[in-house]
Parts: C-alpha cells; sequence; structure tokens
C-alpha cells in the first residue's frame, strides 16, 4: 500500500468519527489490508488528531481477555494511542451525541513513573509506575454494528473513544494480580470479573505493550497512562444513565452519560 493510500484509509476514519457516521470495514475494499498497514494507518490518524491541536498521552491495549475476544470474534492482543481529548474527568460528563455507539467497560490503568524501554518483563514494568488505577475506557468502533477484522480495528486506533481514571494507589499498595472487577450502570452490577482475565495478570499486558512499542521503535515515556485492557465484555452506554468501574482495593471511576 502506498502513503497516499494510508493516509486515504486514516482521513476515511477520521471523518468517520467527526461526523459521527459508521463505515464499512476498511477490509471490505481492502481486503488485503496487512496488520503493519493497520498501524501505519493508525499512526496517520493519530497524526491527523495531533494536527487539531491533541497531544498523546499513552496507550491502551486491546482485546486481552477472553471475554473481550469472544465478543468481537477476534484473537489477538493490540494497542492504540490516547490523546488529551479522550481524557475525562472522574465523575464528568460523557456526552453521547459526540460518539456513534459507544460502549464502556471496567479496566485498570497504569501511570509510568520513569521511561519504560524495550522489552521488561511484567515485574521490571510494574517497578516503572508511580500509580495504578481503577479505570472505565469508552470505546467507539467507526465501523457498522462493532464488526471488524484485526487489521480495522488496529486501523479505527482500537475504537478508543474517552477513559476515565480513578484515584492513583502506589503499586507498592496493591497487588493487581487477582482483583474483583465490576461494571456498573446505575448502581447495578452489570459486568463482573477479575483483574487476573487482563492477560492472566494485569502487569503482563503492560510488558506485553512495551514488547509491542519496541516492535515499532516506540516506548513509554514517563507520565503515560496505560489502559492494560478489559476484564469483561463492553455494554452499550445510554443518556442519562451512570456507569461505574469498581475495583476491589483500588477504588473506583465514573461517568455520567449526558
Ligand atoms: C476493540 C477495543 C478492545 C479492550 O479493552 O479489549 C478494548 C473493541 O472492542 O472495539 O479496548
Ligand atoms: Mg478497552
Amino acid at each position: 500500500m502506498t502513503k497516499e493510500e494510508i493516509r486515504a484509509l486514516a482521513e476515511t476514519l477520521d471523518q468517520a468519527r467527526r461526523r459521527r457516521r459508521e463505515i464499512d470495514p476498511l477490509t471490505l475494499a481492502h481486503p488485503a489490508l496487512s496488520l503493519p498497514e493497520a498501524y501505519a494507518v493508525q499512526a496517520e490518524g493519530v497524526g491527523l488528531r495531533a494536527g487539531g491541536g491533541e497531544k498523546v498521552v499513552g496507550f491502551k491495549m486491546g482485546l486481552t481477555s477472553e471475554a473481550k475476544m469472544r465478543q468481537m470474534g477476534v484473537n489477538a492482543p493490540i494497542w492504540g494511542v490516547l490523546t488529551d481529548a479522550m481524557r475525562l474527568d472522574n465523575g464528568g460528563a460523557f456526552a453521547c451525541a459526540g460518539a456513534i455507539h459507544p460502549r464502556v467497560e471496567p479496566e485498570i490503568a497504569f501511570i509510568i513513573g520513569r521511561d519504560l524501554k524495550g522489552r521488561p518483563s511484567p515485574e521490571e514494568a510494574l517497578k516503572s509506575c508511580s500509580g495504578v488505577c481503577a479505570a472505565l475506557e469508552i470505546i467507539d468502533s467507526r465501523y457498522r454494528d462493532f464488526r471488524f477484522t484485526l487489521p480495522d480495528v488496529v486501523a479505527d486506533d482500537c475504537s478508543a473513544c474517552a477513559f476515565v481514571l480513578g484515584p492513583a494507589v502506589r503499586p507498592a499498595e496493591a497487588d493487581v494480580s487477582r482483583l474483583k472487577m465490576a461494571l456498573e450502570i446505575d448502581g447495578q452490577a452489570v459486568q463482573e470479573g477479575s483483574s487476573e482475565a487482563i492477560y492472566g495478570h494485569p502487569a503482563r499486558s503492560l510488558a506485553a505493550l512495551c514488547a509491542l512499542l519496541d516492535e515499532a521503535g516506540e516506548f513509554l515515556k514517563a507520565g503515560s497512562v496505560v489502559l492494560a485492557g478489559a476484564a469483561t465484555q463492553a455494554v452499550a452506554l445510554k443518556a442519562g444513565s451512570r456507569a461505574r468501574a469498581v475495583v476491589e482495593g483500588l477504588g473506583e471511576a465514573s461517568v455520567s452519560v449526558v
């Protein structure tokens, strides 16, 4: 694929996002779209957002749990980019009208305390963190009915839309290996899982991200946010409701949907 074709695909996705109009998966017209090409489309799309003034603040891992792979019919961990425009205040508002068909999922986030380069072990990766938080991720695929192949979803920045972080806890004060995690809508638990569902251990997801970034010639800078991936399936968001992630020992992150 040429640079121009990559750019055109990134623009198609960016327009779908800005106009809030779902599109066909890219692989319908481009069945040969490869994973490396898809990451190139993602990078070009992040460049478009940066051109609009957004700053990269971190990364997200996706499809790190069985529940998510089953829900989406796709079977390998992937990563995407988070920008400052995606971050919402804890307890703040998310405007449904700004998205196509948003869904929410409970996550654990890491705050990177010092630059993390190369391919660390999960233990080393965890040591570089200054904080770990309960988090909510709001995903919003630009594709019709959230249906896509792996290259499609990678090109679409892994459905990234918004995220909310709960208060940060020092990693030394929280063993994140087997924490109960729940997603509540209007006070009712609608999804329940364990942090163990996130790639066996959320720090394993963080280390896997480092390896994938290393392959791409990138690394985690101090201050970056990393969403480790959902522990459960995602649930559709409706205006007027309140979503909350509750993670045992870490706390909670919530958002009002307006
Ligand atoms: C892809 C994004 C997956 C996660 O935590 O697994 C993801 C999607 O489900 O649309 O964010
Ligand atoms: Mg997620």
